[in-house]
């Protein structure tokens, strides 16, 4: 089958609030395919030959969202070949729709969302985690400049699409302070009530 016929959950949060972190155990536990909207595009920005290599460092480093064109279609040949090789059909879609248009467009053309994982975390704490990660992480937006821009982002781009699947029940909000595996406890249960 193909994406059409995907299973898919959207999981958001600033930046830091611990998406990659949830999504891997969630993989373990579920068998999940984990999809991150952003390492899609530091691998394809590292891909020799890639036309859109420059571009994406730019928008990353500004901590600006990348046109939706090139994010969905690395979204679209990932799922595609989740699909064929690994037979696949419930993804773990993380850091992705950032934008109100890349959710309208996301859900016409590629497959609509079971729901929006939304982990919720206030910037103090976000700034900690990803100061202390930048220490060791190699990410060229781990620093306190790109951190700022992202957060901006986050607020004024991002959180209007949480707001949109909210007003239609969409969203399981989860506090995402406590330690990881409070977390994770708290996630397991949401997944159940929503009958995954
Ligand atoms: N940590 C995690 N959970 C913890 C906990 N409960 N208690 C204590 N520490 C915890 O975690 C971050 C750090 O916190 C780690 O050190 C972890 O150990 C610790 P992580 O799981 O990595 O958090 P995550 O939410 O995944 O943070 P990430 O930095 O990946 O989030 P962003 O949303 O900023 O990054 P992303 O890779 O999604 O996007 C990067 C950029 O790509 C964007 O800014 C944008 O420029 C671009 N982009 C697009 O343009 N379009 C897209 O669709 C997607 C990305
Ligand atoms: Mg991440």
């Amino acid at each position: 089958y193909t994406p059409t016929d995907a299973t898919v959950i959207f999981v958001l949060g600033g930046p830091g609030a611990g998406k990659g972190t949830q999504c891997a155990k969630l993989v373990s536990e579920y068998g999940f395919k984990h999809l991150s909207a952003g390492d899609l595009l530091r691998e394809e920005q590292d891909r020799p030959g890639s036309e859109f290599g420059e571009m994406i460092k730019t928008y990353i480093k500004e901590g600006t969202i990348v046109p939706m064109e090139v994010t969905i279609q690395l979204l679209e040949n990932a799922m595609s070949m989740a699909i064929e090789k690994e037979k696949k059909k419930m993804f773990l879609i993380d850091g992705f729709p950032r934008k109100l248009d890349q959710a309208t467009t996301f859900e016409a053309t590629v497959v609509p969302s079971l729901f929006t994982l939304f982990l919720h975390c206030p910037e103090d704490i976000l700034l900690q985690r990803l100061l202390n990660r930048g220490k060791t992480s190699g990410r060229a937006d781990d620093n306190a400049d790109s951190i700022t821009k992202r957060f901006r982002t986050f607020i004024e781009t991002s959180m209007p699409v949480v707001d949109y699947y909210e007003k239609n029940g969409k969203v399981e909000r989860v506090q995402a302070t406590g330690t990881v595996d409070e977390v994770f406890a708290t996630i397991k249960e949401r997944l159940k009530e929503r009958g995954v």
